[in-house]
């Protein structure tokens, strides 16, 4: 009982990590997010919007409020569009959007940027940004690489349909530190912006 108490505070600094999307604004929580995946998700978010996904399916577990429908953790970490849709960028195929990332703690890995799909949790096109190895080595921020932790990437064509409407469509930074199997996610809610013909008539009606 005490060592299993002792080793928990040992580790509890360990377990303060890791990274999130700091620009564009990224998913944050909201009462959505509380109803479809319970309190103590939300609490544990609220407390460090860093976390790791793995954290957040152990206290899933042990929570019946917990709505697996509704919240999907390998996804924004369940974070919900309904808390952030004043926060959605308008893009355009070619634009080049700079992405900034508050990376707390590395645990060197893999990563990757891509367009998914919210509705079936699929990636839509290529990947923006792939790291195959050696994504955040070291042991604090300044030991990544600033090309790991600020880019940009050039939103593709061929979005038009799938991600006209906010909330079909995020961005989302996965990274997952291979030796310290944790998983982080971090989301932009964003739209295709509409054709030039159909903005018109928009505009005019
Ligand atoms: C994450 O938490 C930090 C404070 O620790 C806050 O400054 C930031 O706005 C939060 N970001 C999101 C997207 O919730
Ligand atoms: C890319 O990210 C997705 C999550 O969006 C993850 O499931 C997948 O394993 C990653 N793939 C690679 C090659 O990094
Ligand atoms: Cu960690």
């Amino acid at each position: 009982m005490f060592s299993a108490i002792a080793t928990g505070l040992l580790l509890a600094p360990v377990v303060l990590s890791h990274g999130i999307i700091t620009t564009p604004p990224s998913r944050a929580i909201g009462p959505a997010i509380s109803t479809a995946c319970g309190q103590a998700i939300t609490s544990a978010i609220k407390s460090d919007n860093t976390s790791y996904v793995e954290q957040l399916t152990k206290l899933a577990s042990a929570d019946s409020k917990f709505n697996p429908a509704a919240c999907d953790l390998y996804l924004c970490k369940g974070l919900q569009f309904s808390d952030n849709s004043a926060n959605v960028q308008t893009w355009k195929a070619g634009d080049v959007v700079p992405i900034k990332i508050w990376l707390r703690i590395p645990h060197e890995g893999i990563a990757n940027v891509s367009i998914v799909s919210t509705k079936q949790n699929k990636k839509v096109g290529d990947f923006l940004k792939l790291w195959t190895a050696g994504y955040a080595p070291g042991k604090s921020t300044n030991d990544v690489p600033l090309s790991q932790r600020e880019f940009s990437v050039t939103v593709p064509s061929g979005l038009e349909t799938t991600c006209a409407n906010a909330g079909d469509c995020v961005l989302q930074w996965w990274w997952l530190g291979t030796a310290a199997k944790q998983t982080y996610e971090s989301c932009v809610d964003f739209k295709i912006a509409g054709s030039a013909a159909y903005q018109g008539v928009e505009f005019t009606a």
